[in-house]
């Protein structure tokens, strides 16, 4: 049906002309600092997406609205800069992760787009959409879709579902996407386009955002009213503690003895980490923090304890286990925080739950105070100040000691004997750990590394723990630094990965050194899955597939390691590579690597999967079920351990 407005308001554009026209007019507003809603766009063409999407962000993304190329700057709109900025990628779901490392380091102020071909371009979008929707990181998707009129089924990669004509393979983006809408008509974009901003810019209901775009419709043209592409701002809102509930909150603190704070991503997000000092200055209350929430105090402020949970500190994990009251500030309590229900263990505890979704607020059958993190914290602080409230000394006196005793074993762990030999995982973290400023941005998801820096590192500044472990998704860390340094071009920032995790996704090493994005690359090789081989061992596994090594004659995977030479991969990819074999050499690589202003990779071989990485062990259980019969021995006596410890799981009622 044809709009009704007359011409002169009206504009024709196909539709993704249109959506990319939408996207460069939207911003977002908090705390008087605007910026663009959706500041560039990721894509790979094909058929889905090449005539539709492709042709419009040639027509009106890299070449400007005058029709002269500009260079990429991402967030202009001046004239001769780019409306919508387009960056190649190799691989829809690291697309994804780079758009998901720039939404974090953005403070989920600003997004970019990615957009794909239709069928398995599309579906390679489900695993970086669920990472992104699970750390409530804003993303939209933009991937193509099959024919809306249907001329001739199936097109290449369709998927034909013999009883529902209207389901194609993007529909798996459904569960993983916050919104998701199909834009079956052109003049559907509109009111979906709208609600896709609503969703992007929501602090609750942020993650990703799916717009499947039919091929066919992409490309039609459409009498767009020109108020669709007026600027709009889009307010990311700081809602204010119920005045109830805020007063119950005191109360609650007020009468707690052993209080501990767990702060959560959540604190990053709203840029509360002020607000956290000042409340933690005030009354010397605890803070442990989450994976998402490292870095919310500075490591060495008074009142950090550091990590919580399975990859904690002995500090905060002791804390837990005794804390009357655990004020989680924008935490979601993962199995790993609480220890799969087993460490907050004191009879009587309590939970007062701090959070801008009210889901997460009402966990663990917490008291809630549903808010936002930085203005309910300021609230607590400006309401408990009166009172001169602050822990006893004796509870300050026991934290301050027990956290001294663990950073003595965090400077042990860090240290190497003899530096002319080979490091463990912990003495790289070292020699990092001596090079860094607080500017140095660390980017990390899977394997063993998550669980060592959550112990050992010591954040410095309130965004230089980037480690995605809602997801822990390996593959993560190479495009989410590109994303980062995307979004904080001046810092360094370095992708730590693993081998399995190096495998796993190289391939955007190819962007960052086509798009001269100088992010810092250190492999440490330890020839497999080490964290999932010592995980295996402790549940009757007996490190089975976990090692890369050849077969053996026996037929198992007990022979050499696999000959691969991952530095020469990097390197073929186009990065500059420095190889490191002992503590020393990396000592050198490291700092040259600091400096370069090129993509540089790292490459140190750490000790073998077999050995322990020197780090100290869980603080915590985890729980991952164990067979409950078995023959082999080893799996019934991890049964054993895994009953008496399974025994101690509590529910909070
Ligand atoms: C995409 C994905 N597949 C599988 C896993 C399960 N997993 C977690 S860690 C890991 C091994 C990681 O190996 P590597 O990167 O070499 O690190 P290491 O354990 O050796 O430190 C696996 C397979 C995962 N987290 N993500
Ligand atoms: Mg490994």
């Amino acid at each position: 049906m044809p709009m009704t407005e007359p011409t002169s308001t009206t504009t024709r554009l196909t539709v993704a002309q249109a959506l990319v026209r939408f996207l460069a007019a939207q911003y977002t507003e908090r705390d008087g600092v605007r910026r663009r809603l959706v500041s560039a766009t990721w894509g790979i063409f094909g058929h889905g997406n090449v005539a539709g999407l492709g042709q419009a962000l040639l027509e009106y993304g890299e070449y400007g609205e005058s029709g002269a190329y500009a260079a990429v700057s991402p967030g202009g709109t001046a004239a001769g800069t780019p409306v919508m900025p387009y960056h190649q990628g190799r691989n829809e779901q690291s697309m994804v992760h780079a758009a998901v490392g720039y939404a974090r380091q953005s403070n989920r102020l600003s997004a970019q787009a990615v957009t794909t071909s239709v069928g398995p371009g599309a579906t390679n979008l489900v695993t970086g959409a669920a990472l992104a929707t699970i750390n409530r990181l804003p993303v939209l998707l933009l991937p193509g879709d099959v024919f809306a009129t249907r001329p001739a089924d199936p097109v290449l990669q369709q998927l034909e579902v013999p009883y529902a004509g209207d389901v194609s393979v993007n529909d798996c983006l459904r569960p993983v996407s916050r919104y998701f809408d199909r834009i079956t008509r052109p003049e559907a974009l509109i009111p979906a386009a709208l609600q896709a901003m609503r969703v992007l810019a929501d602090p609750v209901d942020t993650g990703a955002v799916t717009l499947a775009l039919p091929q066919d419709v992409q490309a039609e043209a459409f009498d767009w009213p020109v108020g669709f592409f007026a600027e709009r701002v889009w307010s990311v809102r700081r809602p204010v503690a119920d005045p109830e509930e805020l007063a119950a909150a005191v109360r609650a603190v007020r009468e707690a003895r052993r209080p501990l704070l767990v702060a959560g991503g959540g604190v990053h997000h709203s840029e509360a980490e002020d607000a956290l000092r000042r409340f933690a200055d005030l009354t010397r209350i605890p803070v442990a923090s989450t994976q998402a929430g490292k870095g919310s105090l500075a490591w060495d402020h008074p009142a950090d304890v550091g990590g919580i949970g399975h990859t904690g500190t002995a500090t905060a994990c002791e804390l837990a286990r005794t804390a009357d009251l655990v004020i989680g500030v924008g935490t979601r309590y993962t199995d790993f925080t609480t220890a799969s229900g087993t460490l907050f263990a004191a009879p009587g505890v309590r939970f007062l739950n701090l959070n801008i979704a009210s889901f997460d607020a009402h966990k663990l059958a917490g008291q809630p105070l549903v808010a936002d993190a930085r203005s309910a914290l300021e609230a607590l602080t400006e309401a408990l100040a009166p009172h001169g409230h602050r822990a006893a000394d004796s509870y300050v006196t026991e934290y301050t000691d027990d956290k001294e005793r663990w950073e003595y074993r965090v400077d042990a762990a860090y240290e190497a004997e003899d530096p002319d030999t080979r490091p463990t995982q912990p003495q790289v973290l070292g020699v990092l750990d001596a090079l860094v400023t607080g500017d140095d941005i660390l980017v990390n998801a899977a394997g063993s590394l998550p669980g060592d820096l959550h112990k050992l590192w010591r954040a410095r500044s309130r965004d230089q723990y980037h480690v995605e472990y809602g997801y822990s998704c390996m593959g993560y860390e190479i495009p989410a630094a590109i994303g980062v340094r995307m979004a904080a071009p001046d810092r360094p920032v370095w992708a730590l990965v693993g081998d399995g995790t190096y495998l796993m996704m190289p391939t955007e090493i190819v962007t960052a050194v086509q798009e001269g994005i100088a992010i810092k690359v250190v492999i440490l090789q330890n020839h497999g899955y080490a964290s999932i081989g010592g995980l295996s061992e402790t549940v009757g596994g007996e490190r089975f597939a976990t090692a890369y090594r050849h077969r053996s004659a026996d037929g198992t995977y007990t022979g050499r390691p696999l000959p691969v030479d991952l530095a020469a991969n990097a390197a073929s990819l186009g990065m500059r590579v420095l190889r490191a074999k002992t503590v020393d050499d990396l000592r050198t690589a490291l700092a040259e690597a600091r400096a370069a202003d090129t993509p540089t990779c790292v490459y140190v071989e750490t000790e073998t999967a077999d050995t322990v990485s020197g780090a100290p062990p869980a603080q915590a259980w985890w729980d991952v079920p164990v067979a409950e019969t078995a023959t082999r021995p080893s799996a019934v006596k991890a049964r054993e351990l895994y009953e008496r410890l399974a025994a101690t799981r509590r529910r909070h009622l």
